[in-house]
């Protein structure tokens, strides 16, 4: 049986890296490599998943397989379902590593194995066609990925007592609306609007004003409009399908298409330059035609706009000035309004699709998270939204830091549990760069936005390099450790910082703009004020009876906040993870880059993982909680255990026949190492419980 299975092992490589033998990066190299050539993509670390992306599809996606070739999320929802356990499965891995894929697998594997029946059947298949909705609209092709998630997205999916679903809910995050205006090149804008122009009748398209040209749009860039592999006009039909299963109405979904057309026609508004008597440039439309095609669609006067791209007004104590607008300042005025006016859309949709697949029945029990969020990327040129992606997975990564590599070695040690200590790169000061509430990068971005006088992405750059040259503590963090690399090879403008996965130099450009997001209160009265019926939902603001002159919250602070509420949501919960890996950075079937897989390997702490894992144990719990259900199973301890509950429990186990070195304890705990003996255990207890329900029936039947 052994030399069998290491014969196997040699082939196609061990499924479960805490098996390897000899254990060095090379072999756990080799092994993901040998399984890859063998269309195995799954390999475990205990019960961490290592997804490798085939780039191709495999005979395996079946869902009623998915459970052979996962058992990790087999243990998950076992879990949840018996221990009473919140789960979640946290999907990392960078740009194209097949997160989005493998979290599509999670639902449909979720969807496989709970009940049938009608009113179930309809929950699972709203839940499963929120994904092409979602996608359409937040999905676009970059350098890295011709899907690529533009915003990221947790969802829970509610459960009932029987394990049955009963709904979800979907909670997005900060979508990368720049897009919306302008593409980096060999990028798309987002998915919807090829599919829109491809895909809809040509009656649609009338009535939405729209011609089928891509090449009519400003707002679509061209030298990458179709994408290989992607059928836009079968993806439109996708689209609508799944709008209509999710709930939608038809007139929801024209209401939809109008704002994606409004979009394209605002994009070919152009501006001229009028010169006034005193000299200044004061901006005026170009051609009206796409001003009044937009118009129409949303129901808004025409010369209200028009207005809005001339002039705006200023609120200063009580009083409101008007100032014109240059053509410079009419076109930023536009593109704010475009992405606002997408960007909003977007959460529309997420709020109603929630709306749709909200639990019905007030019994849920308990909860499965899905996290799938944007993968770490570095382009040539890193903005705004790559600083913020990339802050997103290095919070990710804390999570994973502390839940598996640290809180796991401080519990042995804390219960007493015999323990070397296995050493990791822990990025908490990474995080703490950028979001430490005092000199943070985020804080001192909005300590920029908020400052009086002339505020440029230059005075925040020379902002961040003077706290670091003066700060001692911040100093510390920035310098000394060099994760904020300055340097003299930096290029003007631009700073460094040393992030989990990698160097990236991010341009300050539109740094100081994005965080503020602003959009001319002028502009979001016209939008309040039109008719189509999602305006005043989509722009609250420009209500003329509220007066706030508040300012409105950065866009980095509210990430920082929205982030920061995920990770204490996560950590209410039993984390599962999915660490999925590139095999080529070509998007190619069949190539394996060992220096990439190296690199991956390196910066998700997997070595570390198998390291902690060989040597811990799977599974604790307290022994009170622990003897009280499984007390049935040993003649000892049923009904009562008088006595201390450790005790209890270690004659319960060795009556139980589990071996010696399977199990160890701890000061209030015990541990158990592999979660297959806890599955031994439940189905010996519900036996029991059947044993005694049918024992019950027979007393009861006696009686009568
Ligand atoms: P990502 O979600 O991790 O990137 P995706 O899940 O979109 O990556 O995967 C990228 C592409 O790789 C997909 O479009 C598929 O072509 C292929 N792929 C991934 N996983 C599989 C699989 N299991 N089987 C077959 N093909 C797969 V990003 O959203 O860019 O961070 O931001
Ligand atoms: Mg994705």
């Amino acid at each position: 049986m052994e030399v069998k299975t290491s014969l196997l092992d040699n082939m196609i490589g061990v499924g479960d890296m805490v098996l390897l033998e000899p254990l060095n990066e090379d072999s756990f190299i080799e092994n993901l490599r040998k399984r890859f050539d063998h269309n195995e993509i799954y390999t475990y670390i205990g019960s961490v998943v290592i997804s490798m992306n085939p780039y191709r599809s495999l005979s395996i996606f079946t869902p009623e397989k998915v459970e052979e070739y996962l058992p990790g999320l087999d243990e998950a929802y076992r879990s949840l379902r018996d221990q009473d356990k919140d789960q979640c499965i946290l999907i990392t891995g960078e740009s194209g590593a097949g997160k989005t894929e493998a979290s599509k697998l999670v639902m449909s594997y979720v969807a496989a194995v709970c009940g049938r029946g009608q009113e179930v059947n309809k929950v699972k298949e709203q839940l499963l066609q929120s994904n092409p909705v979602l996608e359409a609209f937040g999905n676009a092709k970059t350098v890295r990925n011709d899907n690529s998630s533009r915003f990221g997205k947790y969802m829970d999916i509610e459960f009932d007592f029987k394990g049955d679903p009963l709904g979800g809910v979907i909670s997005n995050y900060l979508l990368e609306k720049s897009r919306v205006c302008k593409q980096p090149r060999g990028e798309r804008n987002f998915h919807i609007f090829y599919q829109l122009l491809s895909g809809a009748s040509g009656d649609t398209l009338t009535k939405l004003k729209l011609d089928r040209d891509f090449s009519k749009y400003n707002y679509l860039s061209l030298d990458s409009a179709t994408v290989n592999g992607l059928d836009d006009a079968a993806s439109f039909r996708t689209v609508r399908n799944a709008m209509q299963i999710v709930g939608f109405m038809e007139d929801e979904v024209q209401l939809v298409l109008e704002l994606v057309a409004a979009v394209l026609k605002l994009g070919n508004i152009e501006f001229k330059p009028e010169s006034r008597v005193n000299g200044f440039d004061e901006s005026r439309v170009k051609d009206k035609n796409d001003l009044k095609e937009m118009c129409e669609l949303l129901g808004i006067e025409q010369s209200v706009l028009e207005r809005a791209f001339s002039y705006r007004t200023v609120e200063a104590k009580m009083e409101k000035v008007s100032t014109t607008l240059n053509v410079a300042q009419a076109y930023y005025a536009r593109d704010a309004l475009a992405k606002n006016l997408y960007s909003r859309l977007f959460s529309w949709l997420v709020t109603r699709i929630n709306e749709s697949i909200k639990a019905q029945a007030k019994t849920r029990h308990k909860v499965m998270g899905v996290l799938d969020i944007y993968g770490f990327e570095i382009f040539e040129d890193n903005s705004f939204e790559q600083f913020i992606i990339n802050y997103c997975n290095e919070k990710l990564q804390q999570i994973f830091i502390e839940l598996t590599l640290r809180e796991e070695q401080e519990e042995y040690v804390r219960e007493g549990i015999e323990w070397t200590n296995i050493e990791y790169f822990n990025n908490a000061i990474i995080c703490d760069l950028i979001e430490n509430n005092q000199n943070g990068i985020l804080a001192m971005l909005d300590e920029e936005c908020l400052r009086p006088g002339t505020v440029t992405d230059d005075t925040f750059l020379d902002k961040l390099n003077t706290i670091c040259a003066e700060h001692q503590h911040f100093e510390s963090r920035l310098s000394k450790n060099s994760k904020f690399l300055t340097d003299h090879s930096l290029p003007h403008s631009c700073f460094r910082i040393q992030h989990y996965a990698g160097k990236v130099l991010y341009r300050v450009e539109g740094f100081v703009d994005k965080n503020n997001d602003l959009l001319y209160r002028d502009l979001s009265q016209a939008m309040y004020k039109a008719t189509h019926s999602l305006m005043r939902q989509l722009f609250p603001e420009g209500n003329p009876a509220k007066v706030n002159l508040k300012r409105p919250l950065t866009a980095g602070f509210q990430f920082k906040a929205s982030v920061g509420g995920l990770m204490r949501n996560l950590q209410t919960k039993n984390p599962n993870y999915i660490r999925c890996i590139k095999p080529n950075d070509k998007k190619a079937a069949h190539i394996f880059t060992d220096s990439l897989v190296c690199h991956q390997v390196r910066y998700l702490g997997l070595m570390e993982n198998v390291r902690v894992r060989r040597a811990g144990y799977a599974f604790r719990q307290p022994y009170e909680p622990c003897l009280e259900r499984y007390k049935m199973l040993c003649k000892q301890t049923w009904p009562h255990w008088r006595g201390p509950a450790r005790d209890g429990v270690e004659v319960l186990l060795t009556d139980c026949s589990v071996p010696a070195e399977e199990f160890a304890y701890g000061r209030s705990k015990i541990f158990i190492r592999n979660p297959r003996t806890l599955f031994t255990l439940e189905e010996r207890r519900r036996a029991c419980l059947e044993d005694l329900a049918t024992l019950i029936q027979k007393i009861y039947r006696g009686w009568k």
